[in-house]
């Protein structure tokens, strides 16, 4: 294994999923704090319900309760030998109420959390919106459907970039944000009014946030000169089921729509050239002013930064089998590949042919800031002998070292999760994917005591080695 000098190994998290104090020091309500627990999955496609804020248990509430715990957090990852934490900045505890005055307290936290990083030369990798807003932008204007949003998000990215300009170099806009024309209101706080065309809502939200991170990507260069600032996309690379080009055809036009489409704004700032059919055949009218072209051109993003959690297996509509889970989106089965206990098809060699599609294609440097497993596991002898994820990540970081001597540039590689966090789909606590045990159950209860598991110290080992010692 031979990786380059400066890799950013570490591990990522996002604000709703750890912090918890959900109203504490003036934050304001976020759109994640009306996600119940596994109940979200059942409306992730008809969220009005969440807005009534009618369940028994939100998450987001105490999460595991980093905002505390923050010191001891970081502590464990500098002893692992990070050299880089990916974590999100909550929109409303900056903004409570989504515009006006930014909250001191909510900016003080964040310097104490980057502060504690850097005491340990941890670089600071940082989401601008982790899947979540401040709720009060929903009520007023239903989220990203209106462009006045554009440039709150802007105001509130020159707020953070000026505050911790000498402190956060790596920085991303909007997570898996390809997630979001079909997740309105969890990816982009937006609820589709009945009767309304939803594809057309979901391009329009697509690209009034393609156009808000071009403007901060923007807005990083001018504030922070050595700055660099990604796009984060879901990415997982969809194979065909067969030989038969129908097949090829469904699993190209799956991928196109999954990831290819966003990618092509973000990245390069521009619409695909398929974009026109799409939009004829979805009868999808998209308001785009020429000023908004232009500013999409001028804010590329330096970097694609991805989630690489499986791939997908595409086939035509009449094909059928059993369908595989998955992390955005679902396929056929493919019998290639193990799943793990929520379905996700596991594929280290997915991840190699990632990097080389996203390479040759848009030519940028790639960031993996999420790739892990989720399990159920228990606490024994205050530690877990978890062997499945030591080889998860040893296999997906091999096929990651392979890629690079393909000759694809990578940044870094960030596990996914140094500690267990809130799941982001289904709310629980139990589908684990920490390297140290939270002792923190479904329902709220436990210590929130955190313990190394076996991988720690694994992990330790190929942080301090820079990949060296698998
Ligand atoms: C990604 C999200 C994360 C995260 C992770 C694991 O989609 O960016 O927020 O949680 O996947 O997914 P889950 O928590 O649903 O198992």
């Amino acid at each position: 294994m031979s990786f380059p000098k400066g890799f950013l190994w570490g591990g990522a998290t996002a604000a709703n999923q750890i912090e918890g104090a959900y109203l504490e020091d003036g934050k304001g309500l976020s759109t994640a704090d009306t996600l119940p627990d596994r109940e979200r999955v059942k409306y992730l496609f008809d969220p009005k319900v969440f807005l009534e804020k009618k369940f028994d248990n939100y998450p987001s509430e105490t999460a595991i309760d980093f905002y505390h715990r923050y010191k001891e957090d970081i502590a464990l990852m500098a002893e692992m030998g990070y050299k880089c934490y990916r974590m999100s900045i909550s929109w409303a505890r900056i903004f409570p109420k989504g515009e006006g005055e930014a909250n001191e307290e909510g900016l003080a936290f964040y310097d104490r959390v980057f502060d504690e990083c850097l005491k340990y030369g941890i670089e600071p990798v940082v989401t601008l919106s982790h899947f979540e807003m401040p709720l009060v932008l929903t009520e007023k204007y239903n989220g990203w459907i209106d462009k006045k949003l554009i440039g709150l998000f802007e105001e509130y990215a020159r707020c953070v970039f000026e505050r911790y300009k000498g402190k956060v170099k790596y920085w991303l806009t909007f997570n898996e944000v390809n997630s979001v024309t079909l997740l309105t209101y969890h990816s982009g706080g937006c609820i589709v009014p009945e009767g309304a065309n939803a594809d057309e809502y979901g391009y329009q939200i697509l690209h009034n946030q393609a156009v808000a991170a071009a403007k901060a990507v923007m807005a990083c260069h001018e504030i922070i000169s050595d700055a660099k600032i990604g796009c984060m996309i879901c990415y997982a690379p969809v194979y065909a089921y067969t030989c038969n080009p129908e097949d090829i055809m469904a699993a190209m036009q799956q991928e196109r729509d999954r990831e290819g489409f966003a990618l092509d704004l973000f990245a390069e700032g521009r619409y695909p050239y398929y974009a026109k059919r799409l939009f004829l055949e979805k009868d999808i009218h998209l308001n785009i002013t020429e000023e908004e072209e232009r500013i999409l051109v001028k804010g590329t993003s330096d970097f694609i930064s991805i989630s690489y959690y499986m791939s997908l297996t595409g086939a035509r509509k009449e094909t059928e089998g059993e369908r595989a889970q998955g992390n955005m989106g679902s396929g056929i089965k493919n019998p290639y590949l193990d799943s793990t206990e929520w379905g996700w098809q596991i594929d280290p060699v997915g991840l190699r042919i990632s990097l080389n599609r996203l390479y040759d294609r848009y030519h940028k440097p790639i960031f993996i800031v999420e790739n892990g497993i989720g399990v159920k596991e228990e606490l024994k002898d205050n530690t877990v002998e978890d062997d499945y994820r030591i080889s998860y990540h040893r296999e997906h970081i091999k096929q990651m070292n392979e890629a690079i001597a393909d000759g694809v540039e990578v940044l870094g590689y960030c596990v996914w999760s140094p500690m267990d966090i809130v799941s982001n789909s289904t709310g629980e606590m139990a589908k684990r994917y920490g390297f140290i045990y939270v002792d923190r159950n479904d329902d709220g209860s436990g210590s929130y005591n955190r313990y190394r598991k076996k991988s720690f110290d694994w992990y330790k080992k190929v942080c301090k080695s820079n990949g060296e010692v698998l």
